[in-house]
């Protein structure tokens, strides 16, 4: 699937349309879920035009990848939810229902999100 430049937050990250940011650097920004699920609900995601997972660990560099990874825990550890913990999500594609098309993480916490397989 080609990169769409119009997707949403493609248009988040040109400052085209506001977020709540909660953490930026380099390669990543992160900002709180407009719907979020949980209280604590982040999205989190490269600076760079990746439509999904499977896109961002096979083009991205090791650099941005490390970023993005080592964002979520600097975050949970900002928001104060390693001790009690939390559930990172990544959607991918029509089966997953991932509806934006730039790769994103999703980082819940803040409460018991209950089990996920069972
Ligand atoms: P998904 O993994 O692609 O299904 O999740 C997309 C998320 O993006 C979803 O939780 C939405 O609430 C969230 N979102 C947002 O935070 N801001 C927006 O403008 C739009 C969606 I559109």
């Amino acid at each position: 699937m080609a990169y769409d430049q119009n997707n949403i937050f493609a248009k988040i990250l040109r400052g085209e349309i506001p977020c709540e940011k909660v953490f930026e650097n380099e390669h990543v920004l992160a900002f709180n879920d407009i719907a979020r699920k949980a209280p604590v609900h982040i999205l989190i995601i490269p600076k760079g035009a990746y439509v999904s997972s499977a896109d961002f660990y096979e083009k991205a560099s090791a650099d941005e990848i490390v970023a993005l990874n080592r964002a979520i825990g600097e975050i949970a550890k900002e928001k104060g939810i390693v001790e009690s913990g939390y559930r990172v999500i990544s959607n991918h594609a029509a089966h997953a229902h991932q509806e934006v098309p730039h790769y994103h993480v999703h980082l819940l916490g803040g409460a018991d999100l209950g089990a996920c397989f069972n």
